[in-house]
């Protein structure tokens, strides 16, 4: 099954609107690989302001509520989203379901409400270093991926063309620390088995991306593990001179 590589660049909390011309020169390059689905997922401050300066690029939120609106005071809609020009988001990033404290129920809930609105979704789900040293990375990992995944019409409408899967090792993500090939390998192909399990054949279409301190140092060798359809890439993603170096190496 031959998958296109995405690759995504997640700005986090960095980015205002004098960035626009590194986000120009992202654009630009990405375009040079046309064998390669190329996204930034900004803040969502910065959305509108991108798509309207960079056309033909697909730019993503990096959480989305579960509700489309309401008395939700800080929080932004899928529907929100798309009306700024998003095409995509984020949900489950470990530095949420830490520091907001977001159940996978809550990331299926959010991952649904995306998909039903009709943005496409990466769903993030990862291990910390205590798990990995308990041998229970695998276990672990595959029950959270069983928990977030969407189900119901959100989800038949969006798997698998709409929807990837993002795995990253919490200690791997900004640590400059990247999970052996070997590891990454076997956490792939194990999710895979669960994505197949769960939707079927269209289980084998769904995109897994590595996360965690992807560099253009590494990024080869990643690509090259079975399973490993591309990357979520944080720290290396905020200039054209780091990211697009990780973009042909996808290509
Ligand atoms: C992991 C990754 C992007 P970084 O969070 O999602 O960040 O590449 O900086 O480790």
């Amino acid at each position: 099954m031959a998958r296109r590589k995405y690759v995504v660049g997640n700005w986090k909390m960095h980015g205002v609107s004098a960035d626009i011309l590194e986000i120009s020169g992202i654009a630009s390059a990405a375009a040079e690989s046309s064998n390669v689905d190329v996204a930034l997922c900004l803040p969502a401050t910065l959305i509108e302001r991108a798509v309207r300066s960079v056309s033909g690029f697909s730019f993503g939120g990096q959480d989305v509520h579960q509700e489309a609106k309401g008395a939700h005071t800080g929080c932004v809609s899928a529907p929100m989203l798309l009306d700024a020009g998003a095409s995509l988001t984020i949900v489950g990033h470990s530095e949420r379901r830490a520091g907001q404290c977001e159940t996978d129920q809550q990331v299926r809930a959010k991952a649904e409400s995306a998909l039903g609105a009709g943005l496409d979704v990466i769903l993030c789900i990862g291990e910390s270093l205590e798990v990995r040293e308990a041998g229970q990375a695998l276990s672990t990992v595959q029950a959270q991926l069983d928990a977030s995944l969407p189900h119901g019409e959100g989800a038949a409408a969006g798997v698998p063309a709409k929807f990837a899967i993002a795995y990253e090792p919490m200690w791997a993500i900004g640590t400059g620390k990247v999970a052996s090939t070997a590891d990454i390998r076997e956490m792939h192909s194990a999710l895979r088995e669960r994505l197949v399990a769960a939707y079927g054949d269209a289980g084998n279409e769904v995109r897994i991306l590595y996360g965690g301190s992807v560099s253009a140092s590494n990024a080869s060798e990643i690509f090259a593990v079975d399973d490993v359809d591309g990357a979520l890439v944080g720290g290396a993603s905020l200039t054209a001179e780091k990211f697009v170096p990780i973009v042909i190496a996808a290509a």
